[in-house]
């Protein structure tokens, strides 16, 4: 029976929560038709019509070290790359499709390259894995009737040979643990309905993806889909529980914690405009100045962000995104150290921005010019060392103007004329 070793998964997940910020790559054959990573299935596209994207497809500008300098320069910390997603088509050189990227015309084997070059930038590498296969024989097509991601019904497995499907897919984990050397991050995707847990013969392929990387961390989709924390919250965790909570497109309002009220490590991804994989017309990226938001907000609720982008059928991140991540590096280059290692303060929220906490450390995040010295509440004034401006480390003179006396016991930070909004306040304690 399998027994959950707490010291073990505290020691497993220690760089991970210490991180905090990664980059997402969604990238394949769909980058061609450039409407999205769902096409084949939203579409309805055909077998023989989508084939031809796998003879056409060529990256002539892939550059696995510019993805990896582009999430390093960020500030990011690992990189989540999907090896196979739900179209079928891998990123690797399989022994058991001919559906993959060394047998289109670049024959290439972007996997290799990918955790080649995030290494090389001393970030910690991951790769994403689909359950559901659109290509496969035996994974339920879209064209089914009752595909369940179509009509919702529970999946009957007709005339395929689910087992057969799962083979493979079990096979091909054990290509990418076995293959590429030290993988830090197994990012599952997904379950629905009544297909989890032990539909994918869950326990067997985690079992098998440890014994084969014992420290590699692995997300809760083999349970759940984005919705739904899984049984590490339920305080009686399965043998394939994950190690963290994976919600999409959302961040948690309170952070997320088990039964007994204990904080579980998460991951909000978040995508960069309003689609994972490539798509042509969506301009609607969210600003630089949101998603740093974003990402403090996760650190204040002891979170991760994984932040994604969808590189064109070239090979090249997006403009829109590289810029984006520029700037995002910008700030990270003066705040990190209010993200890396930090979580809740563990204060109430302040009305001007947000609070990340590492030790004696506040980072007070001022998002709002406010009128006058800035109210630093959440602790008395004689706790207060010093305050000073993370990106600089000049000092902030703490007010004690007249007009704050019903306030007697609480630090008003002088930011002067020019507060750098979102920019942190170092509060030593
Ligand atoms: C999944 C993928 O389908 C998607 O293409 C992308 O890779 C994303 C990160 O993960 O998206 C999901 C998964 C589950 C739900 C919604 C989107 N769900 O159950 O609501």
């Amino acid at each position: 029976m399998y027994r959950f070793d707490r010291t073990e998964y505290d020691k497993r997940m220690e760089w991970y929560k210490d991180a905090r910020f990664g980059m997402f790559i969604h990238w394949g054959l769909y980058a061609i038709p450039a409407r999205g990573e769902w096409i084949r299935s939203v579409e309805e596209v055909p077998k023989e019509e989508y084939m031809k994207y796998f003879r056409e497809f060529n990256p002539v500008d892939f550059d696995a070290k510019a993805w990896a300098k582009a999430a390093r320069d960020a500030g990011m910390k690992y990189v989540v790359l999907t090896a196979k997603h739900h179209d079928g088509f891998c990123l690797f050189d399989s022994k058991h499709t001919d559906f993959k990227s060394t047998n289109t015309k670049c024959g290439r084997d972007f996997v290799k390259e990918f955790v080649e070059a995030v290494r090389g930038e001393g970030l910690r590498v991951g790769l994403y894995f689909t359950l559901l296969d659109w290509y496969h024989e035996d994974y339920p097509h879209y064209g089914d009737k009752n595909h369940p991601m179509r009509n919702n019904k529970a999946y009957t497995n007709e005339n395929r040979n689910f087992d057969n499907y799962l083979t493979y897919m079990h096979n091909q984990v054990r290509e990418i643990c076995t293959n590429y050397g030290k993988l830090d991050i197994l990012w599952f995707d997904f379950s629905y309905d009544d297909m989890r847990g032990e539909k994918w013969r869950a326990t067997e392929l985690v079992d098998m993806v440890r014994s084969l990387q014992p420290e590699v961390i692995i997300d809760n989709r083999l349970e759940v889909s984005g919705e739904g924390y899984g049984s590490l919250a339920s305080g009686n965790p399965m043998p394939y529980h994950g190690d963290f909570v994976s919600p999409e497109q959302i961040i948690p309002p309170n952070g997320i914690q088990d039964v007994n009220g204990e904080d579980l490590v998460w991951e909000s991804c978040v995508t960069m405009n309003n689609n994972w994989g490539y798509c042509a017309e969506d301009h609607y990226f969210k600003p630089a100045s949101m998603l740093i938001k974003k990402l403090v907000e996760c650190v204040s609720k002891g979170g991760n962000m994984l932040l994604n982008v969808g590189p064109d059928a070239k090979g090249n991140i997006p403009i829109e995104s590289m810029e984006i991540l520029h700037e995002i590096g910008r700030w990270m280059k003066k705040n990190k150290e209010s993200i890396y290692g930090c979580g809740k303060a563990e204060i109430e929220k302040p009305d001007f921005g947000r609070v990340t906490r590492r030790g004696n450390h506040l980072y007070f995040h001022i998002y709002e010019n406010t009128i006058g010295p800035v109210p630093l509440q959440g602790f008395k004034k004689e706790e207060v060392k010093g305050i000073r401006y993370l990106a600089t480390g000049a000092e902030i003179p703490i007010s004690d103007s007249w007009v704050h006396s019903d306030y007697p016991d609480m630090v008003f930070a002088n930011l002067g004329p020019d507060p750098v909004l979102l920019d942190a306040v170092d509060t030593v304690l």
